[in-house]
């Protein structure tokens, strides 16, 4: 059975904006409050997905969310007609009304942790939807994720979209962001890593714990989700974040190292002990697929230290395959920009022995002044040629998907938008009306509260 890496991207919204919204994220905490430009993001991000489908590879779009979330306003106690919610939120709880109106779910690395067929005891492809409790404007983005998958993986034969973990701190989950599978082919049995930052049930010895931002990612989350997805135990690997680069601004772990197949990149100083994590990783998948090769390729402080990793975001780059043991890099333009990380890039590039051949630099300075790199901006799904099949065809991006997404675009997106303009019931009417016409575009049915009243 033959199958294929799918990077799903999740489409920018109508409200992204800049609110500093999340602490321990440099880049938002530096960004918060100056204007955005919804219609540029969107764009930026649709252009990357025009390039990976012109490559050859399968590239799919998830809808964003309604913004600003009138149902999350109404659980406050705001009440009477939409206008009137708006209107009373920006007067007495303006805080609440920012984080209600963020786009942040077009970082769908955190929509969920997906695990492909080939690995799991019941053989189907399982969803668990991220919690995302570590922050409030992202911890209501769960249930549209639910509905939103479970509308395009509608297929109970191939897939299980399972509820979000309870919203408690022992459960506290990012999703695919912390998690990163190797095999030699995607076709093959993975080996999976899974990326914590604190344990809630103490254990022993205790977790040494960041001093200055909080972790966001629970061990006991990914525990429950490799019961829940049916993985099995010699092809699961536990590692802890390296407490001083969640300090240092990595408060996802796809912002220090970054896998795919046999490739492993990553910083010296991502895990609490990376020696041992990468000896794991090593012991499982010699384990599995016996001496195949395996690219453990460590970047050393001494020539991207771990300032230079976070600000340019070279670890959230995309590592995708283009044929056998040829493979691409697909990095933020910020990396070219840092003299130190481009020289290691090219360095790495130029070797020519290891499958990486290529780089190629995007601007996504939209979704980067938020801290969402290119590998933020899609979530990976395995699928074999069966389980493509089984999907809404109207959600792969070809051509003319493209052309219609980038008109879409064009008609109903704003070029600036500043957090006054957040409260604007006009915003609403109009991210609804773009929202409505996207679902048809993508034959998805209705998915949003305003499509399902009572939802
Ligand atoms: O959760 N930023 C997101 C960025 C998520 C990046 N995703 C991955 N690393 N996979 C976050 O911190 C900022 C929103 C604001 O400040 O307006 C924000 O939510």
């Amino acid at each position: 059975m033959i199958s294929q890496e799918v990077n799903f991207d999740g489409l920018v919204g109508p409200t992204h904006n800049f609110a500093g919204l999340s602490h321990g994220n440099v880049a938002s905490m530096s960004h918060g409050g100056r204007r955005s430009n919804p219609r540029e993001a969107a764009l930026q991000g649709l252009a990357k997905m025009k390039f990976l489908a012109d490559l050859g590879l399968p590239q799919a779009v998830l809808p964003p969310h309604e913004r600003p979330s009138l149902s999350t306003l109404r659980a406050f106690g705001f009440a009477g007609h939409d206008a009137a919610v708006l209107s009373a939120a920006a007067k007495s709880a303006p805080d609440l009304l920012v984080a209600c109106a963020s786009a942040s779910n077009m970082w769908v690395a955190n929509a969920a942790t997906v695990t492909p067929s080939r690995d799991s005891a019941d053989r189907r492809v399982h969803f668990t939807p991220a919690n995302l409790l570590s922050k409030f404007h992202r911890s209501i983005e769960a249930p549209q994720t639910t509905r939103t998958l479970r509308a395009i993986f509608r297929d109970g034969k191939h897939f299980v979209v399972h509820e979000a973990l309870p919203a408690v701190a022992a459960l506290g989950d990012e999703g695919a962001a912390n998690h990163t599978r190797f095999a030699p082919a995607h076709s093959a049995t993975g080996v999976h890593l899974f990326v914590h930052g604190h344990r809630v049930f103490v254990g022993n010895p205790p977790l040494i714990a960041p001093k200055k931002f909080a972790s966001r990612q629970a061990l006991e989350a990914f525990e429950a989700i490799v019961r829940r997805h049916r993985l099995r135990a010699p092809t699961v690997v536990h590692a802890q974040q390296n407490p001083a680069a969640i300090d240092a601004g990595v408060f996802h772990n796809d912002v220090i190292s970054v896998g795919n197949e046999n490739v492993f990149l990553y910083h010296e100083r991502a895990f609490s002990d990376t020696a041992a994590t990468i000896a794991a990783v090593k012991a499982s998948y010699a384990r599995l697929h016996g001496g195949a090769e395996f690219h453990a390729l460590a970047v050393p402080a001494a020539q991207v230290s771990l300032r230079d990793a976070v600000g340019s975001y070279l670890f959230n780059s995309q590592i995708v395959t283009l044929a056998p043991d040829r493979m691409a890099l697909i990095a933020p333009s910020d990396c070219a920009e840092n003299p130190r990380v481009r020289q290691f890039v090219h360095r790495l590039i130029e070797r020519g022995t290891t499958p990486l051949q290529a780089v190629h630099y995007f601007d996504l300075k939209q979704s980067m002044r938020n801290g969402g790199g290119p590998a933020c901006l899609r979530l990976r799904v395995v699928l074999s040629a069966e389980e493509i099949a089984a999907l809404p065809p109207t959600v792969m991006l070809n051509d003319a998907n493209y052309f219609r997404l980038t008109c879409w675009v064009k008609k109903h997106y704003r070029d600036r938008l500043t957090q006054r303009d957040l409260a604007d019931p006009a915003l609403l009417r109009e991210s609804r009306r773009a929202l409505d016409e996207l679902t048809q575009l993508l034959r998805l049915g209705s998915i949003y509260p305003f499509q399902l009243p009572g939802a």
